[in-house]
């Protein structure tokens, strides 16, 4: 574990604090819970814990909008908890990961408070993007621009005698001003910051919203075919300066710190872009997430992927769902098969049985690829999207600022259930969570697992277990194997393949002397439909 490029076949979990384990029982997870829960963690064989962000917030995005870097948001803990927790984690071998959010602040942040109370032209404006609005009266906003969160992108302050006044640039919700990347304190201040959890034991950051933070000073329109490079506001030239900066501090270190990226951009050659070797170690593969059940989708993915990553030397990555997807059991249980990570309605008929059984398999098949593997909390434990939560418990500003068409992100943030009965399913001892869980959730929980060999625990338990000890596994070696048209087949190194049947019928296997792990029990040697198998071969 002490090797410098630890991270290259890691295995890392994605923390979502306020749903993980909460100790002090308020209904919001914790870091004391976290640390409660570290032996689970080194169970399940994880090489590093990414939390989402931790820090001082008003909550209005889930903690992506920060006010205070150098703080522990009070719901979580103290900074003391947070640096007694990577500590402890290191105990366990497990490293901790940090989540930076450049592109944007909260609005309580002070710096946006003391541009809020700056007359325009001061100063302290320039930290973000306050712009007059067009029109006569101004009350027109600077750009069109569309919100990842639906409608527009700018904000009407209120001027120095309450009359309306300047406009400011959000990409996310109003409570999330864009900071300006030209102004140099921007940059020093991000500097600060990574040092300041550098400092305290974090093995490296990931970035949110990587492509984000450059945007065009004119601010033009989006034109329909943007040149790449010159978009407007996304993965602009320049802000490759932002992150080969932050890699010479990363690189300053004894052990370096690892720069992971939140790179969600469709053209191959520009997401790799973000790995050149003076810049990020790696970057989240969202093609694969977005791909339907169907093995000729997913070989393409894995095809490009590889040889992407390959021209980079960095490592590919592997991710099912993270904070902002729908769970995959639900996923992969949809008949239509349109589950791209946008693609979040309410209603859309599912079977989770069958999309049990599918992310079965996509466990298996995606432990088996070079690369490092990511596991969002409770993907362990097969848990389902909570589709039907009541309206007046929904948090996420992606679901309100949509008027309520898109459901939003909260249905794969629900608490999760450590035990069959108890309070809130052992997420705490008082019962409370601040999204409800549902009935039946106790049938998911890491107890009612453990001692089930069949379980979905156990599956990625020793999943992660055979990824470590098989040397097969641990090299970069993978060449295809000829099966059935529906069928993904592979080799690992000399002696281990996997096979995936994405068909309809049964699939053959190729000779082999063991099976080292199933998705699903074989019938007559064969591999059931929807289900995935290790073998040594
Ligand atoms: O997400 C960035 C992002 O692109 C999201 O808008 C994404 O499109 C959306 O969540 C899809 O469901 C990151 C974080 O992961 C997300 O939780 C934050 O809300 C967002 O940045 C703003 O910081």
């Amino acid at each position: 574990a002490s090797a410098p490029d630890w991270w290259r076949r890691a295995v890392i979990y994605q923390v979502y604090p306020r749903s993980f384990a909460d100790a002090d029982g308020d209904g919001t997870g914790d870091l004391a819970g976290v640390r409660d829960r570290l032996p689970y963690l080194a169970a399940l064989g994880v090489d590093a814990l990414w939390f989402t962000p931790w820090y001082r917030s008003p909550q209005a995005d889930g903690g992506y909008d920060v006010a205070d870097y150098r703080a522990v948001d009070p719901a979580f803990g103290t900074l003391a908890d947070a640096e007694d927790l990577i500590a402890a984690a290191l105990d366990h071998g497990i490293r901790t990961i940090v989540d930076i959010v450049p592109n944007h602040v909260s609005d309580q942040h002070p710096w946006f408070q003391e541009a809020l109370a700056a007359p325009p032209g001061h100063p302290a404006r320039d930290r973000f993007w306050f712009h007059d609005g067009k029109g006569e009266h101004g009350d027109e906003p600077p750009t069109r621009w569309t919100s990842s969160f639906s409608g527009g992108t700018w904000t009407r302050t209120a001027g120095p005698d309450g009359a309306p006044g300047q406009w400011y640039l959000h990409l996310f919700a109003p409570e999330q001003p864009d900071l300006n990347w030209n102004h140099p304190d921007v940059a020093a201040e991000h500097e600060a910051v990574l040092r300041f959890w550098y400092d305290r034991g974090a093995a490296g950051i990931r970035i949110d919203s990587a492509t984000m933070p450059a945007k065009d000073p004119a601010l033009p329109e989006v034109p329909a075919h943007p040149e790449p490079g010159r978009h407007p506001h996304m993965d602009r030239d320049e802000v490759h300066d932002v992150y080969r900066s932050w890699r010479k501090t990363a690189d300053s270190y004894a052990e370096p710190r690892l720069l992971i990226g939140e790179v969600w951009l469709e053209d191959a050659d520009r997401f790799v872009r973000y790995l050149r070797d003076d810049e990020m170690h790696m970057a989240f593969n969202f093609d694969f997430m977005a791909r339907p059940w169907d093995a000729a989708e997913l070989a393409e993915s894995i095809r490009t992927t590889l040889a992407a990553h390959a021209a980079v030397d960095a490592p590919p990555t592997w991710v099912l769902s993270n904070h902002d997807v729908t769970r995959p059991v639900t996923r992969y249980g949809r008949a239509d098969s349109s589950f791209a990570f946008t693609a979040k309605r309410f209603g859309t008929p599912t079977d989770l049985a069958l999309g049990s059984r599918r992310a079965r398999a996509a466990a298996l098949l995606t432990a088996a690829l070079p690369g490092v593997l990511y596991v969002y909390q409770g993907d362990e434990l097969g848990l389902p999207e909570v589709e039907d939560l009541p309206e007046g418990s929904r948090q996420d500003p992606m679901h309100f600022r949509s008027g309520g068409t898109d459901p939003g992100r909260d249905g794969c943030r629900v608490p999760l259930p450590w035990t069959a009965t108890g309070p809130a399913f052992g997420f705490n001892d008082t019962g409370a969570a601040w999204l409800p869980q549902p009935a039946g959730w106790g049938e998911y929980a890491a107890a009612s697992q453990a001692d089930d060999p069949d379980s979905f625990l156990n599956l990625y338990r020793e999943a992660i277990r055979l990824r470590r000890s098989e040397p097969a596994l641990r090299g970069e070696d993978f060449a295809w194997i000829a099966t059935a048209p529906d069928a993904l087949a592979f080799r690992r190194g000399e002696d281990v393949a996997c096979v995936v049947n994405l068909g309809d019928a049964p699939a053959d296997l190729p000779a082999h002397t063991e099976v080292l792990i199933a998705s699903a029990p074989l019938a007559n040697g064969r591999l059931a439909r929807d289900a995935a198998v290790w073998l040594r071969t």
